[in-house]
């Protein structure tokens, strides 16, 4: 017969087995001391702890990107800043059908490019004429921006807005204290005239060049008004909550450390840490221990991965049969909330103002695909066996499963199925921990590795080769700290 693994679990509560308290966690960031060990660098690394809105920000899993604007009716991705706005004028536009198409795809939030590179705005600015208030569209009288927002607010979804720091239009683009007021008038009218606002958008993108306009943008004069205005929306990319993944392709990395030391945010004083360091968000590696040797401080830094559903981010007509399917979309899902990151899934509505058959399609292909995975968990109900067996792996945080020693656990699956999907939770609100762990599977005397990671973070997906097995073993090789391990479950997936 074969030995059954030793099993060190903590009783429910962990508090009483990790010995740690509050007062050991770091919110946002922790600055190391002078000197520490590695040891007491990964320690301290293990106990930094999201903000409260980047970890509500996380547990949306799914939100959505709505590139819409002068370049719908264009057909560019880049417009100029010269367009007139005599071009923009949907017949049809529905931002109910916007809200209603995402939010039956299972997102969360919705983000619409208030303002793109063109500088043409969806809302009625004071800013500028080049405005929704000089096109033809509901005589000038519309409001793109507020339509969204009420169309949110009656479907309980939450809301975003992009505002592009490089603006082509505004002439006092590159004057640069002038400019930053400009912005900042445009940033305060969105953050007091809708209500709440849960995500602010600051894109990287400056395709200037070198003989280009020179703007030199006051990131903590912005970083600080969203603060005094919305205290509660992150700000994302150029932003301080919420990271760029590094790619546009849909997909994050094997290894994805939401405690980074890349320094967040676009300020003098981030620059020149990432500089001394070498990091920006496309590097491949943002958090390991390596890294931890070299690094000051380390953030709370999670990424968010942005992926048209499309080739383009705008609407274009030619595109249409180019909407990603199911199997593109599944990847893509398995890839970003599945690797501890949060999508960010972009839907251009069309020149009519609304979503098309084809984008629509697309989605709910991904919805049935998501929701025909997590539909049976095998280990459902399945409790780890062996002492002290009563903490649990089941989803809830507050029973999270805190391993001492042993960092062993085995299941027999509650429901004889195979099964070709693993899911691991850590409970984040206590840091991120897991290194690298190994899931093997058992029908007879040997144990057969059907998966091994690295990062779990706050949920990680692992596909594999069909498996049936009478009996399921978790090994958490290597952790920072004591890890929490809040969900393990198995699943079935088309
Ligand atoms: C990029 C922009 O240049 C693209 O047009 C798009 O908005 C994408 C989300 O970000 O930097």
């Amino acid at each position: 017969m074969r030995m059954l693994p030793l099993i060190g679990f903590c009783l429910a509560s962990i508090t009483s087995c990790n010995r740690e308290d509050a007062s050991e966690y770091f919110t946002g960031r922790v600055e190391f001391p002078v000197q520490p060990n590695l040891g007491a660098k990964e320690a301290m690394a293990a106990r930094v702890v999201p903000h409260p809105r980047q970890l509500e920000w996380q547990k949306l899993e799914m939100t959505a990107f709505i590139h819409f604007g002068i370049n719908t009716f264009t057909d560019s991705e880049w417009g100029t800043g010269d367009e007139s706005p005599e071009l923009f004028n949907p017949d049809s536009l529905d931002a109910e059908q916007w809200v209603r198409v995402l939010g039956e795809a299972g997102m969360k939030m919705v983000i619409i490019t208030a303002k793109h590179h063109d500088g043409f705005c969806l809302w009625p600015t004071r800013t500028t004429a080049h405005s929704v208030a000089s096109s033809p569209w509901k005589e000038g009288r519309g409001d793109v921006v507020r339509e969204l927002k009420e169309a949110c607010d009656k479907q309980g979804m939450k809301f975003g807005v992009y505002l592009s720091p490089w603006d082509r239009n505004a002439d006092c683009y590159g004057d640069s204290p002038a400019y930053n007021r400009f912005y900042m008038e445009q940033l305060t009218e969105l953050l007091t005239w809708y209500g709440k606002v849960d995500e602010v958008w600051f894109d990287g993108a400056n395709g200037e060049g070198p003989d280009g306009r020179r703007q030199e943008y006051d990131w903590q004069a912005y970083y600080d008004l969203i603060r005094k205005l919305q205290p509660d929306a992150v700000t994302a990319v150029m932003g301080e909550d919420v990271r760029w993944v590094g790619t546009e392709s849909g997909y994050g990395r094997e290894t994805e450390w939401s405690v980074t030391a890349l320094a967040p945010g676009g300020t003098a004083a981030s620059r020149a840490v990432n500089e001394t360091l070498g990091l920006t968000p496309m590097s491949d590696d943002l958090g390991s221990s390596t890294l931890l040797r070299k690094a000051d401080d380390v953030y709370w830094y999670p990424a968010e991965v942005d992926v048209s559903i499309r080739p383009g981010w705008f609407w274009h007509a030619s595109q249409d049969s180019l909407v990603k399917d199911v199997s593109a979309l599944a990847g893509i899902y398995l890839s970003s909330v599945g690797r501890n990151a949060v999508l960010l899934l972009n839907v251009p509505p069309d020149d009519r103002g609304l979503i098309t058959e084809y984008d629509i399609k697309g989605l709910q292909g991904l919805k049935s695909w998501i929701d025909g995975m997590y539909s049976i968990d095998l280990l459902n109900g399945a409790r780890p066996y062996g002492r002290g067996t009563s903490g649990a792996i089941d989803g809830d945080n507050r029973t999270s499963w805190s391993p001492g020693r042993h960092r062993v656990a085995s299941f027999v699956p509650a429901i004889a199925a195979t099964f070709n999907v693993a899911m691991l939770q850590e409970d984040i609100s206590k840091g991120q921990r897991v290194e690298k762990f190994i899931i093997e599977a058992s029908s007879g005397s040997e144990w057969d590795t059907i998966a091994t990671g690295t990062t779990i973070g706050y949920k990680r997906l692992i596909r594999f080769p069909e498996v049936k097995a009478d009996e399921i073993r978790l090994t958490i090789v290597s952790s920072r700290a004591n890890p929490n391990i809040s969900t393990f479950a198995l699943y079935k997936a088309e």
